[in-house]
């Protein structure tokens, strides 16, 4: 470690969660997912009794089976009812499988212990916890986390929602200085001493409907990411939000506070600059505003939020700094999809909310053409179409709520409903003028036109690319 991470590091010698025995116990695994497949590695290589099961059928299930065949589990595909479980003591879900589960509810009744993934992980976990949550944003800053220690020379794993399952970074034989966390509310729903070093919290907007019907049992349930946490422990809240606000005077943690509003917040901008000042040090300089690759406030607070929990490692200004400038967004995230004629497309298929495409209108700049819609995850999309009709000159929809969004747009700026995705794009672009920017920003789910997120940019993107062949021409 560098004098400067010495001087500077919070960071825990050692976390002591709760012990959770395996060997010999009947554990069941629900779900053959990424999630599933992981956790079932690691109970069986701890000596459980282990049943897997999933609700969908083997055919659909072909890949999971292979990998689960080899290990000494019994596999249940196409599970119907609760007596295929094998009265286990222990269950272990997957963050798809919604906690109100009748399977789960089953369970409990017959004195099963249900818990997720990321309870099972933290049982487990020998180096301290960073655990960053929020409808948007959380990726990003696990990733830049990961990246200002890596660049640090501090050993840490990146998992979680993000792709790698927690319990795998836990399993991992190396050993590391801290582990970073995606979470998200699905998680939290069965999550029980999970107790992060560093919890973190961005934002709490409408998301997941389905779920969480419930705005305030939506924050309710983010906030068990701290509700474990003790004085010894860090929780940095994004206070211009004012959901993450209310929960400042309730945790028991030690606030960091981050606000773009107010110099005293311990993550704040100074006459253009970063800065992080943490419990009893000095405040340190990250970088200039202007450093940041893709401009929006929102973009600032995550990497405040980031630079603090890397602060708090022993991180020095100067890899937070490197790792703020270099930092690639996720694909699909305000993705630069190409020139045309003069008119930028950018694809962010990953606003799959209203409140990220709101953030996102607030990103890009110049005259604006929006293609917006899909599958609305049940939320209002009123405060998206005033913003919408603020910031854009005409909004192409598409999918199940183009009509919903046309309607509330209606006799503010001018609303087309389009036959198909391409048709979308090119209508669009017919509008847009040289100096236009086209912006996929959908504030709804992709699942009615499209199998994912990813699958609605990569097909934006080809669609701009077949376009700029025909115009190079
Ligand atoms: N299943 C059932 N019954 C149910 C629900 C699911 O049997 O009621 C079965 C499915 O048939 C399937 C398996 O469970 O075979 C899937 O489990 P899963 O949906 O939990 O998926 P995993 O592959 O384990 O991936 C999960 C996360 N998925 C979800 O939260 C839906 C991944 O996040 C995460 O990357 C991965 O664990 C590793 O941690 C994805 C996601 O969409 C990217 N997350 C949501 C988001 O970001 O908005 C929360």
């Amino acid at each position: 470690m560098s004098r400067d991470a010495e001087t500077y590091s919070l960071l825990p010698e050692k976390t002591t969660p709760a012990p959770l025995p395996l060997d010999g116990r009947r554990v069941a695994v629900f779900g053959m997912g990424r999630t599933g497949i992981a956790v079932t590695e690691f109970v069986v290589a701890r000596g459980a009794l282990t049943a897997v099961l999933d609700e969908r059928p083997a055919v659909e299930l072909t890949q999971a089976l292979q990998r689960l065949s080899r290990l000494d589990a019994q596999l249940v595909p196409e599970v119907k009812g609760y007596e295929q479980f094998g009265n286990p003591e222990i269950i272990v879900v997957s963050p798809g499988v919604p906690c109100d589960h009748p399977l789960l509810q089953a369970a409990r009744a017959a004195g099963a212990k249900v818990i997720g993934e990321i309870e099972l992980a933290w049982r487990f976990a020998k180096a301290p916890i960073i655990a960053a949550t929020g409808t948007n944003g959380k990726g990003t800053v696990v990733t830049l986390i990961g990246d200002m220690l890596d660049r640090a020379g501090i050993k840490a794993a990146v998992a979680g929602n993000i792709g790698v399952p927690l319990i795998a970074a836990i399993a991992a034989e190396d050993p590391l200085a801290v582990i970073v966390a995606e979470i998200s509310s699905f998680q939290l729903e069965t999550v029980e001493l999970f107790k992060p070093w560093i919890g973190i919290l961005l934002n709490v907007s409408p998301d997941h409907r389905d779920r969480h019907p419930d705005i305030d049992e939506y924050l309710t349930l983010k906030a068990h990411i701290f509700a474990k946490q003790d004085a010894a422990d860090l929780a940095v809240l994004n206070l211009d939000d004012s959901r993450v606000a209310r929960l400042q005077s309730q945790l028991a943690a030690t606030v960091l506070p981050v606000s773009l509003a107010s110099e005293d917040a311990s993550g704040h901008l100074a006459g253009g600059d970063l800065i992080v000042r943490l419990p009893g040090r000095e405040p340190l300089r990250v970088c200039s505003e202007a450093d940041l690759p893709v401009r929006g406030l929102h973009n600032v607070t995550n990497a405040l939020c980031a630079s603090l929990a890397a602060a708090a490692c022993g991180a020095s200004a100067d890899a937070m700094a490197a790792a703020i400038k270099h930092h690639h967004p996720a694909p699909h995230l305000l993705q630069d999809a190409g020139t045309v004629n003069g008119v930028k497309f950018i694809d962010d298929s990953k606003a799959t909310n209203p409140a990220a495409a709101i953030a996102d209108l607030t990103t890009v700049e110049g005259p604006l053409i929006l293609i917006a819609g899909g599958r609305a995850k049940d939320v209002d999309l009123a405060e998206f179409a005033d913003a919408a009709a603020a910031r854009a000159q005409h909004v192409v929809l598409i999918g199940e709520s183009a009509a919903e969004i046309a309607t509330a747009i209606a006799g503010r700026i001018p609303a087309t409903i389009a036959e198909s995705f391409k048709d979308a794009v090119h209508l669009a672009f017919e509008l847009a003028g040289p100096g236009y920017t086209v912006l996929l920003a959908p504030a709804c789910a992709s699942f009615d036109m499209f199998e994912n997120m990813a699958q609605r940019g990569e097909i934006f993107c080809a669609i701009v690319s077949q376009l700029a062949e025909r115009f190079s021409g």
